[in-house]
């Protein structure tokens, strides 16, 4: 990340960075999940087992660059899962998250001139998310508000609806106060997320992961499985960007 992205990213809590999926596999992509789901279109759905190209998404060079900056040298996959809503899809509007939350996993500081996060999550949009659409909202900034016992409602002026494109992705860390809001538009949202822990910490249950070694192609995929450890623990061999 450059200084100005760790600026907003410092700023917000969250950023959205451009162009990470190439539009041709943006559209493979759905075919698959498309070819998957069937004709049911379930809110949450798993997807990591279901093509190589989605075990590859977890390591891109690019994505992994910026965790380096926004975790450090000691990072793992958390967990992963997919959203998706139409105008029909039933959701409770909320706001959750926030920094301490969930047992003070969710954790924003900076020291030694470096910031230090908990669990982040990467959301690649697959499908546009124009403005007004619905779906992530969050409150910029709130990773570092001092007031834990209060959230805005959903409807608040400090509530944004971010807004971006197919194969873009937008990073935030979970000390962010976010949530989801009804989907308004006539066409779908899909997106994958991708949630990264420092390499001692884990939010969900670290087995989970287990079923994903053997589609690992490399030693970087299998790296990033890996249950949270300290002693011994190497750093990630970071490919080129
Ligand atoms: O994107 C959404 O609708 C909500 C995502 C969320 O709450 C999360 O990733 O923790």
């Amino acid at each position: 990340m450059n200084e100005e992205e760790i600026y907003e990213f410092d700023l917000n809590g969250y950023i959205i960075l451009r162009n990470l999926i190439p539009p041709a596999d943006v559209a493979r992509m759905n075919e698959i999940l498309d070819q998957d789901q069937a004709g049911d279109f379930p809110h949450s759905f798993q997807f990591l087992k279901l093509d190589p190209m989605f075990m590859d998404l977890m390591a891109h060079p690019r994505t992994l660059k910026v965790m380096r900056t926004i975790i450090g040298d000691w990072l793992r996959l958390d967990h992963s899962y997919g959203l998706q809503m139409t105008n029909q899809t039933e959701v409770r509007e909320n706001l959750h998250g926030g920094l301490r939350t969930d047992q003070g996993e969710h954790q924003y500081q900076w020291a030694f001139n470096q910031m230090w996060n908990g669990l982040i999550v990467i959301m690649y949009a697959l499908e546009d998310i124009n403005p007004g659409d619905g779906g992530l909202i969050c409150v910029p900034g709130s990773h570092k508000s001092n007031l834990n016992t209060y959230k805005p409602s959903v409807d608040s002026h400090l509530v944004a609806n971010p807004s971006f494109k197919a194969g873009d992705m937008l990073i935030f860390t979970e000390a962010l106060v976010h949530g989801t809001i009804r989907w308004k538009s006539t066409k779908r949202r899909r997106a994958l997320l991708y949630k990264y822990s420092p390499g001692y910490s884990t939010w969900g249950k670290s087995a989970q992961l287990d079923q994903y070694l053997d589609l690992a192609q490399n030693d970087l995929q299998r790296d990033l499985l890996r249950p949270p450890y300290v002693g011994q623990r190497t750093p990630l061999d970071f490919p080129e960007a």
